[in-house]
């Protein structure tokens, strides 16, 4: 974890203080030392006070990018994000941001400067309710309903998004940021998790030591948990394969010889086969999404017979999508460590199959490697087809390039698209808070913003981007807060000409009826300089390395935009189309032909 160093402290004990120098201090108290945003006049009288607490304001190019920025920061950190703006629209552009947090896990807080207490409901300037917007989003609400509790809410938000492994809000009547009231700011209040059970653990470790092919499954949980180092002393003592759980490549080091890759959508078809072949699986810090369990590759690889067992620190995730023999209620780390001592010293069913089950894992890993390796790339007729006479670079290639270029130590996060889905089988980590994806919230234009706010969290670590061109034009204004701010990431920009996730159903469902996937995109090399950052396009896989290597180094905001065939992968969501199925006369000719 980045655990800041020299924190400014609090002022302690009762006294008269206003209600902004009351909630700038508990941000202080919460250890908050950058904030994302937008100016407004809502806040303005507590935001005068930032620069003397301590405390950058960031300022952003629109409020969703501040709030991925706040979801980044808080993934690399492990500490709040925190973003704020102006009441009305510069709330509800919060929304989407506060949903991809909320599915992400992150503790960010948003803070929601609302219209006066005075006149709310007239309809006056900038106004809208402001809680029930997001309240399936946030795992709390906190409303100042009255100025003297500016402090008590404040640090009520801060408490529970740690608490609660999400995004909460702090909903504050501009007017509340004026008056005079007494009060002390409260600190911080840190809850120790558990391992779980005592009894579920010794069933958990009962069954672990009968099973014959135990596979673990990690999961953000044990990223969250700081748990890696007792996640691997669990697997080397099972000798077991560990898989990633979707989206969390990072919750393991890949340099492991257990690791055998992540599960779900373009995954690892070494961790398919392994997992498919358990007797016993240890999710470890996961709610197993039902999204990244899909069958890939025409691997139905769930083992439906094997034991289950579940660790999740939120009781509802328990045997929600997954029946589960033992579930756990506990913090990842704590349950790995507390099942290493349960099966210390005891006899061990998978010990006596450990030389079989050790090069059964070395092989199936070799043998996706070398399928990686020949998969240069996609070979389904349409891809063939739109790639011949391309003189760009195939995606595979680039992603196969782009990974063996990757620096050490990478933050690199990834957008929603069919190039960024496919890279999931090339982004390989050896340390936790590395992976950034836009997990299952799903929306395009997520990866950029939230890679600058994990930069500004860990400036010394390389911050990089893999986004699609069509997710580019949603997120790329946010270059002029790297410029401005100087924060230096690299975005790698996968130009297709297309939003090419979103094509692949109209080639595989719609006879390619293209409508609305087609890209007429600018240069966006030359963009990025016009915007003053640095900008180059890369045509040849040849070039990949150095460019990326160059443009962490230059330690300058750059875009590096990525000439691409148009041909696609496997597509996201084979498990919810049909045939389409038209009654009527007039649209009948657009019927799949089994139904015209
Ligand atoms: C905010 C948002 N709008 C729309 C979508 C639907 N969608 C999913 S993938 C995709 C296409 C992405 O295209 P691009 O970023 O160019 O990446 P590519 O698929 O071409 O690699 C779209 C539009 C979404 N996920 N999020
Ligand atoms: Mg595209």
């Amino acid at each position: 974890m980045n655990k800041p160093t020299e924190l400014p402290t609090p002022v302690t004990g009762k006294q008269k203080m206003t209600p902004s120098e009351a909630f700038v201090e508990t941000l202080v108290a919460h250890g908050v030392r950058d904030v994302f945003g937008i100016v407004g006049s809502a806040y303005m009288d507590a935001l005068d006070l930032f620069p003397l607490a301590g405390i950058r304001f960031i300022s952003v190019a629109h409020e969703q990018g501040g709030g991925h920025m706040a979801d980044g920061y808080s993934r690399v950190s492990g500490r709040h994000g925190v973003c704020i703006a102006q009441n009305g629209p510069g709330i509800t552009n919060f929304v989407t941001s506060t949903a991809a947090a909320f599915w992400a896990h992150s503790p960010v807080v948003v803070i929601t400067p609302e219209t006066g207490s005075g006149t709310l409901g007239l309809g006056g300037f900038q106004e809208t309710e402001q809680l029930p917007i997001f309240s399936k989003i946030t795992k709390y609400q906190a409303h100042v309903n009255n100025r003297a509790r500016m402090a008590e809410l404040t640090s009520r938000a801060f408490d529970r998004a740690h608490l609660e492994l999400g995004p909460t809000q702090l909903n504050i009547p501009r007017d509340f940021f004026y008056g005079d009231i007494e009060c002390e700011i409260p600190r911080p209040i840190a809850i120790e998790r558990g391992a779980g059970g005592a009894r579920s653990l010794d069933v958990a470790a009962e069954l672990l030591a009968s099973a014959r092919f135990p596979v673990i499954l990690c999961g953000g949980g044990v990223v969250m948990a700081e748990g890696q180092a007792e996640a691997v002393r669990l697997a080397e003592l099972l000798q077991a394969p560990v898989a990633n759980s979707y989206l969390h490549n990072d919750s393991f080091p890949a340099k492991h010889p257990l690791w055998v890759g992540p599960l779900g959508y373009q995954g690892s078809k070494a961790a398919m086969t392994l997992i498919a072949k358990a007797d016993v699986v240890l999710a470890l810090g996961t709610r197993l999404g039902p999204f990244g369990t899909l069958p890939q590759y025409g691997i139905e690889y769930w083992p439906k017979d094997a034991k289950v067992i579940q660790v999740d620190a939120d009781a509802k995730m328990l045997g929600l999508v997954k029946s589960i023999s033992v579930g756990i209620c506990g913090d990842a780390r704590a349950a790995a460590q507390a099942l290493v001592e349960r099966l210390t010293g005891k006899a061990l069913a998978c010990i006596a199959n450990k030389d079989a089950r050790l090069g059964e894992i070395a092989a199936t890993k070799k043998a996706w490697e070398t399928e990686l390796d020949g998969w240069a790339h996609e070979k389904d007729a349409w891809s063939l087809e739109v790639s011949k006479d391309s003189t760009h670079m195939h995606p595979r290639q680039m992603l196969r390039e782009l990974e063996k270029a990757m620096p050490e130590g990478a933050m690199v996060s990834t957008d929603i698209g069919n190039i960024c889905s496919v890279s999931n089988s090339y982004l390989r980590f050896n340390r936790p808070r590395s992976m950034l994806a836009a997990m299952s919230f799903g929306n395009c234009g997520y990866a950029f913003p939230t890679v600058v706010g994990a930069k500004v969290a860990a400036p010394d670590r390389p911050a990089i981007a893999y986004v699609g061109d069509g997710a580019w034009g949603m997120s790329f204004g946010e270059i002029q807060t790297c410029v401005r701010e100087n924060i230096p990431v690299t975005a790698v920009v996968f130009n297709n000409g297309q939003w090419g996730a979103e094509k692949k159903n109209q080639v595989d469902y719609f006879e390619k009826r293209y409508l609305g996937t087609n890209l007429k995109n600018p240069n966006f090399a030359d963009v990025a300089e016009a915007m003053g950052a640095h900008g180059l396009t890369v045509e040849h896989v040849d070039e990949i390395s150095d460019a990326l290597r160059g443009a962490v180094k230059s330690n300058k905001p750059t875009v590096i935009n990525m000439m691409l065939t148009q041909e696609l992968g496997d597509p996201f969501r084979r498990d919810a189309f049909r045939p389409p199925r038209r009654l009527l006369p007039k649209y009948r000719k657009y019927s799949a032909k089994e139904f015209r």
